[in-house]
């Protein structure tokens, strides 16, 4: 086992839930991770040591989780030159919102890379993670190549409107190809392909387009 190249760490074991999620996503590129809990205001000490020590460790990237006034991400950032990626936790009766701010305005000179509230942030923390580390390391490059392709596969196409194959209904109206392959689903639509998605309704002035176009 090769030493971890990403260190998750959190304010509380109650985050480790929506953390977890940051691990999933490293372990998807197969990039090795420790995970631990240490808190900005309980253990401020504890925090200093771990950010000032994490690089001569060989640490690359630093995952910070906090919620509530949520200082971990910044105080770390303030005791290292690793990339710090802060993901808020909503842990309290604000929902995350403290948590985002908290961790997110920092001043100039001390930046922290926040992602979104709660678990699609800590995923986007393990991704981004994989993408720092990817700017130096071809294989782990291909794997997020690979994860790109995956998410373009997984975008609902439209194949038919209102019963008529696409090319058809485009040849009918006239419109540009770029105009007649929008990804939503249109009213009347059998999508033979594709997820369930937001229906808009039909421009009546150019087919294809949603109403608002
Ligand atoms: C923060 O306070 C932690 O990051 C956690 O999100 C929140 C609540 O912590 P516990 O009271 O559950 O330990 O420091």
């Amino acid at each position: 086992m090769s030493k971890p190249q990403v260190s998750i760490v959190m304010g509380s074991d109650s985050d480790l839930e929506i953390m977890r999620e940051a691990g999933k996503a490293l372990e998807g590129f197969g990039i090795e991770y420790e995970i631990d809990v240490t808190s900005a205001h309980r253990s401020p000490d504890r925090s200093a040591d771990f950010a000032r020590k994490a690089a001569s460790r060989g640490i690359r990237v630093i995952i910070a989780g906090a919620g509530g006034a949520a200082h971990l991400a910044g105080v770390i950032a303030a005791h290292t030159i690793l990339p710090v990626i802060g993901v808020p936790i909503p842990s309290t009766s604000l929902n995350g919102m403290d948590s985002l701010l908290s961790t997110v305005q920092m001043p100039a000179g001390i930046p922290v890379a926040t992602v979104a509230i709660g678990k699609p942030g800590a995923t986007n923390a393990g991704i981004l993670a994989a993408q720092i580390i990817g700017v130096a390391d071809t294989g782990i490059a291909k794997k997020l190549d690979a994860h790109k392709d995956k998410l373009a596969k997984g975008v609902g196409e439209i194949k038919e409107v209102e019963g008529k194959p696409v090319e058809e209904k485009r040849a009918m109206s006239g419109e540009p190809t770029s105009c007649a392959l929008l990804r939503y689903r249109c009213r009347g639509a059998v999508t033979k392909l594709g997820r369930p998605s937001r229906t808009r309704s039909l421009n009546p002035l150019h087919p294809g387009l949603p109403s608002w176009a």
